[in-house]
């Protein structure tokens, strides 16, 4: 079957015809692609067209598509069954690895996703604290809790509204949303509700409003007055953990959070998120504490496996070095190919994750991104797609660097991407 029937098809029995929003193409246009399968840093979708995939299935996939040591532990760990609902060793073994790697963890529950993450160390933030609200920041994503799905109120108020229907008001005006590195905005409002706020969540380098990375004082403001107030900071880096180095990002700022949410990378593919930090927080959780979070495959020993593998390989030496070489090779090389046509075009990467702007300046925080030129970032998008590469399908998503791009793999990029920026440029001329 083509890409277009399987789309027509599944539009009748799956909402959009997709399993997550961001993958129906609404923000670029055009219909999806449906992938049959992935090797190393290309995937191919039904119809036989291979793509250099930058998009990694959103993070998980640092090592490549179908790695071989990846494959060969989960085919183990299926050859001794899917899931038991009982501890397994493979769990601890991950809980060791994650608080070996990233110190400020001293104690990891394992969930499915990022969202049960974020949404479990809330829950934990606000029992630990006795308080209810939250601050989190504009352009900032943490997956779909209700808590998290709000942006801000209107006017001087800072008590959030939905940004989905289905979302209480009143849970909604528990969250307080800021301008992400507005420094100003954080002490005004600690000031004015810092002794009801139970936390702080941020992604420490943001990759949901494209990339975005954060001034070192914002962060430390952030670790400041969440220790002046007796709030939890809670750093979420489902994206960053793992990516944009070994320890995170709260490694390379130096910053330790209360409070830690992962995803993508710790699963290899497969469905894994945890949250963690300071023991004395997380003693709180059933059934040790009051607080309860349940998952009948949390820890499932297939994920677990493929989360394992992945952290394994991470670790060699070199890794981390070889992978920002790659996403520096590459945006400079779409940074040369982008001025060659007069395109207002910035680019930035941070260990293996890079982001892309149609405007002049890299921006420091959603409003800046928003005045990207997201048609002809749409136009480059398909042309890119025509060309064979395939980038994350929203001018608002960050990409991903594997281990198994090669240099050569990056050079046709850059090559394809002559031609999509001489498509962009003729075409916004005409228009
Ligand atoms: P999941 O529930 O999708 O596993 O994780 C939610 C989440 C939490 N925190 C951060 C920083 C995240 O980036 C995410 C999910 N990221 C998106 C991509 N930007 C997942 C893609 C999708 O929604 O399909």
């Amino acid at each position: 079957m083509t890409n277009q029937e399987l789309f027509n098809q599944s539009r009748h029995l799956i909402p959009g015809g997709v399993n997550s929003p961001v993958r129906a193409f609404g923000a670029v246009g055009g219909n999806p692609i449906f992938i049959e399968r992935g090797d190393g840093c290309k995937i191919i979708d039904v119809e036989g067209n291979s793509y250099i995939d930058y998009v990694g299935s959103w993070g998980p996939l640092i090592l490549g598509h179908n790695d071989p040591d990846v494959r060969i532990a989960v085919l183990n760990a299926i050859n001794k069954g899917l899931s038991f609902g009982t501890p397994t060793e493979g769990e601890l073994r991950l809980a060791e690895e994650i608080c070996r790697l990233i110190p400020s963890v001293e104690m990891v529950r394992l969930v499915s996703s990022g969202t049960e993450a974020t949404m479990s160390a809330i829950r934990l933030a606000r029992a630990y604290t006795k308080r209810d609200l939250i601050i989190k920041f504009e352009g900032c994503y943490h997956g779909h809790a209700d808590s998290l799905l709000v942006k801000s109120g209107s006017g001087a108020l800072t008590f959030g509204q939905p940004t989905s229907a289905g979302v209480p008001k009143s849970i909604a005006q528990l969250t307080l949303p800021l301008p992400y590195n507005n420094i100003d905005a954080v002490i005004s409002t600690f000031n004015a509700y810092g002794n009801d706020i139970a936390a702080i969540i941020v992604e420490p380098i943001a990759g949901n409003m494209n990339l975005v990375i954060p001034d070192p004082q914002f962060l430390q403001t952030l670790r400041n007055l969440s220790t002046q107030y007796g709030s939890i900071l809670i750093f979420d880096e489902v994206m960053t953990g793992f990516r944009v180095a070994l320890g995170g990002a709260q490694y390379k700022f130096g910053i330790k959070p209360d409070l830690t949410t992962l995803g993508k990378i710790i699963g290899g593919g497969l469905p894994v998120g945890a949250f963690g930090g300071r023991s004395d927080i997380m003693k709180n959780l059933a059934p040790e504490g009051s607080v309860y979070q349940a998952g009948t495959l949390s820890g499932n020993p297939v994920a677990v496996a493929a989360g394992l593998a992945t952290l394994g390989k991470i670790q060699s030496p070199g890794f981390y070095e070889k992978l920002h070489t790659k996403a520096e090779l590459l945006i400079h090389g779409l940074i040369d190919a982008a001025s060659v046509y007069g395109v207002p075009f910035s680019a930035q990467s941070v260990g293996g994750m890079f982001g892309l702007y149609f405007r002049e300046e890299i921006p420091t925080c959603l409003e800046e991104a928003k005045t990207a030129d997201s048609i002809a970032f749409n136009r480059f998008f398909h042309a890119m797609l025509s060309h064979n590469v395939y980038l994350a399908p929203s001018a608002y998503e960050a990409g991903f660097m594997s281990a198994a791009h090669t240099e050569n793999d990056i050079k046709t990029t850059i090559e394809k991407s002559e031609l999509a920026f001489s498509t962009i440029n003729h075409t916004s001329a005409k228009e």
